[in-house]
């Protein structure tokens, strides 16, 4: 039975005796972080009897199921989006409301658990949301990492990264479960024996290993009682190892398996699309691949005996590359510790792997050194080896005499070990994240799998989650639509079409605005708190957050934004809306071309944010630390939202549908799910800029850009240029942001000047935003404009992007639950 959340009395009295009785105080004396966490235990009771009954229909109901393998879930708080899909967040607002306290800063003491670094984290969590939501069963895998991702301070303009220590103090919402322990084992040797039936056994000795304990974390679905459960997974040595009384065994090996449990989960790599090739990383990505299928298979042979029809009931979705060993770490368990011949193992690990590719940049392919990999994983290596052999035997029969061709699409070569290539041989679905990102994979960057299995390719658009990112980021829009269509979208985000009813409706167009107006009114209160800016809530909120890469060319909209005050300092007479351009982004540790991007931005905004003449038409902020809390109000608060990344470098994004389904219109390139949202739009609802994805890639390949041209046919683009070297934004030090002219402009610098055409893409940005003025200007027009992207935002709800890998890929049964 599900069990429902108490009501607001009952709720009051219980988070009263809560705080008594995990604290010893009496609520009056109770601190936010104690009420927080008496509100989180209050919240748990409901969840985990909701867990065990959810449990407890999956032993009975035996259903398929799917294991999200990442190495990523970016999944936030979970106290508020426990109490929205338990359905009681009003009821605990209320409760606190009438102790006297703020929902929000409670809520506000949670840390925002942050194990992943962007899209590709964050879609994890979207995805669990949705299947729990459509009851479908499934287990999120993943890795407990002491340290998330950074926390960015910002000083002096400058990005400096403080580590995330989110277990300081206990998390109230994961548990440990020590009965579900494993070993996994690195290094050393294998050695084989010869038995008596021919075959051979294969015997690893000589490795290091650690003991992998899983934290459980419910993912609950909205208001149907289903909860699911993700693993993420920490190590631990296999016998604690006390130095003072130690007196037996090796003492080295010992030490050795310490420190290597003590490194394996210390810390999340900081990076987004773009691998750093560290041996510490593909020890995480073995660890946790090796324990979750271990978990998996244990399971599974709890209730079944035949492990050849594993693949009717688990199928393990790869999250990009990164969990790829799940092929090789499949094939041993399956020969080594469950005694299936090759051809069996076989059989089942390429019906029960499918592969999610999230990019097409070249630095973000995995690609390990043999020797690192080899040295690492002996015998996982030897099986890569014959899974590569084997491989090339399929490539060649079916291209004879094209080597070049098996070079090219081998697993092993060149001195490495090619990821993607042993994702896509053994997977039996290779999915893209969007439509324009899969047809570039299948005519480009993956054409020579593409034509070697085209029944492996399919498109799932990504999607969001629609109640963190209206139910819970942006409440007051989010009742009002209630009011106006009733609840339907929340589990039905097309039903949002209904909204249309209201484009010619002045009185309903006003309260959208109004809502929006309040919601800005509440980011502005943010950013004078956190940043000291005083910004004007009826100026345009014009924003672009998200990571911070080149390809996404934040660069491009600094350089805007200088070329505007420019010509508001020319023109003064000019006819300008007020608008705050606001920025939000990390960039890696060890990016050095992003973290001079950050400085530029805070220094342009220093600039002009303290230019007195300019009359506050334009102000530029830079929201230090951005992460899913601050997102959830930025979306809220956002009218045009910048999606600028260079035509087919975005896989798909999902941002763009943050902001969309809050009511901000999109100033974009038909890169990614672009494309689809100005389908969805019509031309009228979105504004578009800049050169196709065609375009791009035929420059690409006959290099024929040369920025020196873009630059001086125009300018505006030579003065602001000429802005960024002469002291202008950096009066102690005008060579600060030579390197960024350099690498516009110099191609001894990089590969080629300008490698993501920001400059080519200038003129016709700047005309896209002129367009922005002019339709702001008429309020009603751009209210229309607004609602317009919530009513056919539909499409990128998660549920629909779930619905469709469940269909296609995965196969699952619905779990019913009474
Ligand atoms: C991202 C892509 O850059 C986004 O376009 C995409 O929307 C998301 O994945 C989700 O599919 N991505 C990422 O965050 N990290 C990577 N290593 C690769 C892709």
């Amino acid at each position: 039975m599900k069990r429902q959340m108490p009501s607001t009395k009952e709720l009051e009295r219980e988070i009263k005796d809560r705080v008594k009785s995990m604290f010893r105080k009496d609520f009056e004396d109770a601190t936010e972080e104690e009420i927080y966490r008496a509100c989180a235990e209050v919240v748990n009771d409901v969840v985990i009897d909701n867990w065990l009954t959810t449990q407890k229909e999956f032993v009975k109901q035996d259903p398929k199921c799917v294991y999200y393998m990442s190495m990523e879930f970016l999944i936030g708080r979970l106290l508020g989006n426990n109490m929205i899909n338990m359905r009681g967040y009003t009821e605990v607002m209320d409760a606190l409301a009438n102790l006297g306290v703020d929902i929000n800063l409670i809520e506000d003491q949670e840390p925002d658990p942050a194990l992943g670094n962007g899209g590709l984290g964050r879609l994890a969590a979207c995805f669990l949301d949705s299947l729990a939501t459509l009851q479908y069963p499934a287990y999120g895998c993943g890795i407990r990492y002491h340290y998330g991702m950074f926390k960015q301070k910002i000083n002096d303009g400058f990005q400096e990264e403080v580590p995330d220590d989110w277990l300081q103090t206990r998390y109230p919402f994961e548990l440990q479960r020590s009965e579900y322990e494993f070993e996994v084992k690195f290094g050393g040797w294998v050695r084989y024996e010869n038995q008596p039936d021919g075959s051979t056994k294969y015997i690893h000795e000589g490795y290091n290993s650690v003991i992998a304990t899983p934290y459980d974390m419910p993912i609950t679905g909205f208001d149907n009682g289903m909860v699911n459960t993700l693993m993420i997974w920490d190590a631990k040595p296999k016998e604690v190892f006390r130095l003072a009384s130690f007196e037996r065994g090796d003492y080295n090996k010992a030490v050795e398996d310490m420190n290597l449990a003590r490194n394996l989960t210390e810390v999340l790599y900081p990076n987004d699309n773009h691998i750093q090739g560290k041996e510490l990383r593909l020890k995480q990505q073995y660890f946790f691949v090796s324990a979750s299928l271990q978990r998996a298979i244990d399971k599974y042979l709890r209730y079944h005996n035949d492990i050849m029809r594993l693949p009717e009931k688990v199928v393990f979705q790869m999250n990009d590359t990164h969990p790829t060993l799940t092929v090789a770490e499949l094939m041993r368990l399956l020969m080594d510790e469950h005694g299936l011949g090759w051809d069996d193992a076989w059989e089942v690990t390429t019906h029960c792997v499918a592969y999610t590719n999230h990019t097409i940049m070249a630095e973000a392919l995995e690609k390990w050194p043999e020797d690192i990999f080899k040295g690492l994983l002996p015998r996982i290596y030897m099986i890569v080896e014959e899974i590569n052999r084997r491989f090339c035997e399929e490539i060649k029969a079916k291209f004879p005499g094209d080597d070049e061709k098996v070079h090219r699409m081998a697993i092993l070569a060149d001195g490495q070990v090619k990821m993607a290539h042993m994702a896509i041989c053994a997977g039996f679905s290779v999915n893209g994240v969007a439509a324009l990102h899969t047809e570039i994979l299948k005519n480009v960057s993956l054409h020579d799998f593409y034509e070697m299995y085209p029944e492996k390719f399919n498109n799932k658009t990504n999607g969001i989650t629609q109640r963190r990112f209206l139910m819970h980021g942006n409440y007051k829009l989010s009742d009002w639509v209630i009011k106006k269509i009733g609840r339907g979208w929340i589990t039905d985000l097309s039903q949002m079409e209904k909204l249309t009813m209201l484009l010619d409706d002045k009185k309903s167009l006003q309260q959208f605005m109004d809502i929006k107006l309040e919601n800005k009114k509440r980011l502005a209160k943010y950013i004078f708190d956190h940043n000291g800016i005083a910004v004007d809530p009826n100026s345009i909120f014009d924003v672009q957050v998200k990571r911070l890469h080149e390809y996404k060319r934040q660069l491009l909209n600094i350089l805007h934004v200088m070329y505007l005050y420019n010509q508001i300092k020319e023109h003064p007479e000019m006819d300008f809306y007020p608008t705050t351009f606001i920025f939000g982004a990390k960039a890696s540790a060890g990016y050095e071309n992003a973290k001079l991007i950050i400085k530029l931005i805070n220094n342009v905004g220093a600039v002009i944010n303290n230019d007195k003449s300019i009359d506050n038409k334009l102000k530029v902020v830079f929201i230090e630390d951005y992460r899913v809390s601050n997102a959830e109000w930025i979306f809220a608060a956002a009218d045009v939202s910048e999606q600028i990344s260079t035509a087919s470098k975005e896989a798909s994004g999902t941002g763009n549908m943050k902001f969309m389904l809050n009511g901000a219109v999109t100033i974009g390139t038909m890169d990614g799910a672009n494309v689809e949202m100005y389908q969805e739009l019509g031309g009228e609802n979105i504004f578009i800029f800049g050169m196709s994805s065609d375009e791009v890639i035929a420059h690409e390949k006959n290099h024929d850009y040369n920025p020196v041209d873009e630059m001086n046919k125009n300018p505006h683009i030579q003065k602001v240029l000429s802005q960024l070297v002469n002291g202008n934004y950096s009066i102690d030090n005008p060579e600060l942001f030579r390197p960024i002219y350099n690498s516009l402009l110099n191609t001894q610098c990089t590969e080629r000047a300008d490698t993501y055409f920001v400059l080519k893409d200038f003129a016709s940005y700047c005309e896209a935003h002129e367009k922005i003025q002019e339709a702001y200007k008429d309020r009603e027009k751009w209210a229309r404009m607004a609602l317009s992207n919530v009513a056919h935002v539909g499409k990128f709800s998660s549920d629909r992007t779930i619905q469709e890998y469940v269909d296609d890929i995965w196969h699952l049964d619905k779990l019913e639950l009474k």
